[in-house]
C-alpha cells in the first residue's frame, strides 16, 4: 500500500436512503484516511503520549476524516523494519532516532558526533536552524518527508552490570550494545569497546541473557523501557545527544489534501515541541528514581573520552565522511571540534 486508505464505509452509509438510518445507533464513524504510525518505544514514553495527543487533535481538527492510528514499542517490527516500511508506504509515519535513519541518509547522524554539543541551547539552536535544514533536506531526497520539529531522545549515558564506567580506559573491551549505526559502532571501536549493533527491541533480553554487558541510552528510555532491571551502574556521560526525525513516506505525503498537511504537520510539529519540555522536565526527576530501583550513578571524566576520540582519529573520520558543508554547519554551532 503506498497511499492512505481510503474506506468505503461512509460512501456506503451515504448512498443508502435516508430512512434505513433512522433508529440506527451511534457507530463510530469510520475514517476517510487512516495513517499508521509506528515507533520503537513503550507507551509509557513521551513520544507516545504526545504523539497520541497529536492523533487526537488531527481527529478533532479533519472532523474526523483523518485517523493517525499508533503502532508503539515495536509492534510492526524493529528499526531496521519500520525503516524499510515506511520507505515503501506500508506505514505512514515513523520516527528513527538521528542514528538510525543514518542507515539511509548518512549526514542524519552529525548531531550525534561524540560530546558535540555542551547543552540543550545549543542543540535546538542547531536542530530547528541550519543543522536541522541540511539534514530535512538530504532526507527529502530519498524520498521521504521530514517534519520540521525534531523530537528529544535526549543526552545518552552508558550503563553496564559490570565494574562502573568513569574513564575512557575502562571502556575496553567492553561489550556494549549500540543501536543498527555506522557512528555509534566507529565512535565505541574508538573509544576501545567492542561494540554490538542491536535494534532496540533487542535490547533488554540482550542485556538479560549478557549477550552484552552494557548499553547507552538517555535515562528517560532506561526508565521506561526498565533496562534498570538487567543493569548495575550508569555512567553519566552524555556522549551523544540524539532525537527523533519525525518522518513520512514521501508518496503518502504528497497525496494528501494540502488542508489536511496542514493540520497534521502543525499537530506534529507542535506535540513534538511539547515532547521536548516533557523530556526536560523528566530530566529533573528520572536519575533519583533510577536511584530508587536500585541503578547506580557515578560521574565521568570527559575529558579522558574525548582524547581518546581526537587520538583515535574519530573526529577526522568523521568530519570526511559527513562533508566540510555539514561539519561546518555543526562547528557553526558548537564551535571547533577537534
Ligand atoms: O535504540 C535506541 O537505543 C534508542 C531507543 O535510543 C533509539 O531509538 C536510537
Amino acid at each position: 500500500m503506498t497511499g492512505p486508505s481510503r474506506r468505503t464505509l461512509i460512501k456506503g452509509l451515504a448512498a443508502a436512503p435516508a430512512a434505513s438510518l433512522i433508529g440506527m445507533p451511534m457507530i463510530a464513524r469510520a475514517a476517510e484516511i487512516e495513517l499508521k504510525y509506528g515507533n520503537n518505544l513503550p507507551l509509557s514514553h513521551p513520544l507516545n503520549i504526545r504523539a497520541q495527543q497529536a492523533a487526537d487533535r488531527v481527529a478533532r481538527e479533519t472532523n474526523g476524516r483523518v485517523e493517525i492510528k499508533i503502532f508503539p514499542n515495536n509492534q510492526l517490527g524493529g528499526d531496521t523494519d519500520m525503516l524499510s516500511q515506511v520507505r515503501n508506504g506500508g506505514i505512514t509515519f515513523f520516527t528513527p532516532s538521528a542514528l538510525v535513519i543514518a542507515t539511509l541518509v548518512p549526514v542524519a547522524a552529525i548531531n550525534a558526533v561524540g560530546f558535540a554539543f555542551a547543552d540543550y541551547d545549543q542543540v535546538w539552536k542547531a536542530m530547528d536552524g541550519p543543522v536541522g535544514a541540511h539534514v530535512r533536506a538530504a532526507i527529502e531526497k530519498v524520498n521521504l518527508y521530514a517534519f520540521e520539529k525534531m523530537w528529544d531522545n535526549g543526552f545518552r549515558q552508558m550503563t553496564t552490570s559490570g565494574k562502573a564506567i568513569e574513564q575512557a580506559a575502562d571502556m575496553a573491551s567492553l561489550k556494549i550494545r549500540v543501536p543498527v549505526s555506522p557512528l555509534s559502532i566507529s565512535m565505541f571501536k574508538a573509544l576501545g569497546a567492542a561494540p554490538a549493533s542491536l535494534q532496540f527491541s533487542e535490547v533488554y533480553s540482550a542485556l538479560q541473557t549478557k549477550v552484552v554487558d552494557a548499553q547507552e541510552n538517555p535515562l528517560p528510555i532506561i526508565q521506561v523501557a526498565k533496562l534498570y532491571e538487567v543493569q548495575k551502574s550508569c555512567a553519566v556521560s552524555n556522549h551523544i545527544w540524539d532525537g527523533f526525525w519525525f518522518i513520512a513516506n514521501g508518496r503518502a505525503w504528497r497525496g494528501l489534501p494540502p488542508d489536511i498537511q496542514k493540520i497534521v504537520a502543525s499537530a506534529i510539529n507542535d506535540a513534538g515541541v511539547a515532547q521536548r519540555g516533557d523530556i526536560k522536565s523528566l530530566n529533573e526527576t528520572v536519575q533519583a528514581d533510577l536511584q530508587s530501583k536500585g541503578l547506580a550513578f557515578n560521574k565521568t571524566n570527559p575529558e579522558s573520552f574525548r582524547a581518546k576520540l581526537r587520538d583515535g582519529g574519530f573526529y577526522k573520520e568523521w568530519q570526511e565522511r559527513f562533508g566540510a558543508e555539514a561539519w561546518g554547519l555543526l562547528e557553526g554551532a558548537v564551535g571547533k571540534l577537534a
